[in-house]
């Protein structure tokens, strides 16, 4: 009888494969350890990505009617309460000329990045690819007329950089979307925020366009949610969408923002539980990382995500690269954010601190790209890394006299430095039960000296 219950089983699954209707696969509660690791595998080894914030925002550009805003540049319709028709002319007035993707991945690669995040829709719901749901996108809206989203994906193809897009299911423009008593904006806040027609937004709107960006752009690696907080989005459909979105691309990789995770217990489920990949610390670098799952630290290079012509508050080379390291030893990744003018170049700012920052991965990206975190406590004068049978010490401040003690390790191998390319040996004592090197009286590198130590 089993056997015949077997078939039974087997043919009725078929007849379902065969007419399309497969059932959904509940990846967020089947999923194991290994699959999810092995899913995982190339965006651990990345370590470092570029946020693109690029929008109709870079045409106020943190400036309207003579007010500049305090806050970041591409709240601006709602930092000014500007109304949906007010703001619908700064499309008229995209016209990014000077947009160039193969220039935007070169630059990640210049930068040693392996991944870019770049805003499909933020908040004011403006759409930078050719959506077949809408014309508020740059196709329709616009006289540039061009699939900004599909020039990167090509340019990203090209190159072998991993690409990934941001997603706000907050929605400024989308009348289903909206809080009902205040016209354009969807609020924290409590229930009577919620827009009886977000369902319908969530179902005839948000996830036909997300499909459209996973199966229209190539190989999508990241869905980068946001704008989850608002009231109308609850974590059972958070948990839908993640199940949804891996049912079209099984592989694909989805932030903590897709449900509540990243607002801590707030509207989470009964059992505190939660769908997404990752957790996303935003503008801070958690003091010892976020034990038991995977983490980026996404952060800004000055003050403001989207472009703001008068916001010249630059974090230095050294900052990021010390950032980068922190991040790295702490088991994170390190998503740093661009923010294009409305001509499409990146500020030059930005460009000369990711160039920086790629001729010192260029020298040191051994100890960063696939590392795993430190095994000892921070040291007071930097950070360590490790891959497979090395220690990275990351030396930030330079020992008085060139003799760095380690007092963590007894008998390591070889030790050099990466930035000596004939890998002379540096001279190891025993001492106070640990170890001392020789290294030479000022730093190779005074930002951070990678040594390389043998276990
Ligand atoms: O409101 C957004 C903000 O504009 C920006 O996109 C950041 C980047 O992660 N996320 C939200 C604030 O948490």
């Amino acid at each position: 009888m089993k056997t015949n219950y077997f078939i039974i089983v087997f043919a009725a699954t078929a007849f379902l494969v065969s007419c399309g209707s497969h059932p959904q696969i509940d990846y967020h509660r089947t999923e194991t350890e290994a699959e999810k690791a092995a899913r995982m595998a190339w965006w651990d080894d990345a370590k470092f990505g570029m946020f693109i914030h690029w929008g109709l925002y870079a045409v106020p550009a943190g400036e309207y009617k003579g007010e500049r805003i305090p806050g970041i540049g591409e709240w601006i319709m709602n930092s000014l309460k500007i109304p949906i028709a007010e703001y619908e002319q700064f499309a008229a007035q995209f016209n990014p000329v000077k947009y160039d993707a193969a220039e935007w991945v070169s630059l990640a690669k210049r930068a040693g990045m392996k991944y870019i995040i770049i805003t499909s829709k933020h908040h004011d719901g403006f759409c930078l690819w050719d959506s077949r749901m809408t014309e508020w996108d740059v196709i329709d809206a616009t006289p540039f007329r061009r699939d900004i989203l599909k020039e990167l994906a090509d340019a990203c193809e090209r190159e072998g950089i991993r690409l990934g897009f941001y997603h706000s299911i907050m929605d400024w423009h989308h009348p289903d979307a909206q809080a009902i008593w205040e016209p354009n904006y969807n609020q924290w806040g409590t229930s009577e925020n919620i827009n009886p027609n977000f369902p319908r937004y969530l179902g005839d709107y948000m996830k036909p366009q997300l499909k459209e960006l996973l199966t229209g752009y190539g190989d999508i690696g990241v869905l980068w949610f946001d704008g989850e907080w608002i009231p109308d989005y609850t974590t059972e459909m958070g948990k839908e969408v993640y199940n949804y979105l891996r049912n079209i691309k099984p592989d694909l990789i989805i932030n903590n923002r897709v449900d509540k995770g990243r607002q801590g217990m707030l509207g989470l489920d009964a059992e505190g539980d939660f769908a997404g990949d990752f957790g996303t610390p935003e503008q801070e670098i958690p003091a010892t990382g976020i034990s038991g799952m995977k983490w980026e630290s996404c952060m800004t290079m000055n003050d403001t995500w989207g472009y703001k012509h008068f916001d010249d508050n630059w974090k230095s080379e050294e900052i990021l690269i010390h950032n980068l390291i922190d991040i790295v030893s702490k088991g994170g990744n390190f998503l740093l954010n661009v923010g294009p003018d409305a001509e499409g170049l990146i500020p030059a700012p930005s460009v000369e601190r990711l160039e920086g920052m790629g001729r010192w991965l260029e020298v040191n990206g051994e100890a960063i790209y696939g590392n795993d975190p430190s095994p000892f406590e921070r040291p007071d004068w930097g950070r360590y890394t490790t891959k497979n049978n090395i220690i990275y010490a990351h030396v930030f401040d330079w020992p008085e006299g060139g003799l760095l003690n380690i007092p963590e390790l007894k008998k390591p191998g070889m030790v050099w430095l990466l930035s000596d390319t004939d890998r002379s040996a540096v001279t190891v004592t025993s001492s106070n039960g640990g170890i001392s090197l020789q290294l030479p009286e000022t730093a190779p590198d005074s930002v951070a000296t990678v040594i390389a130590i043998e276990m």
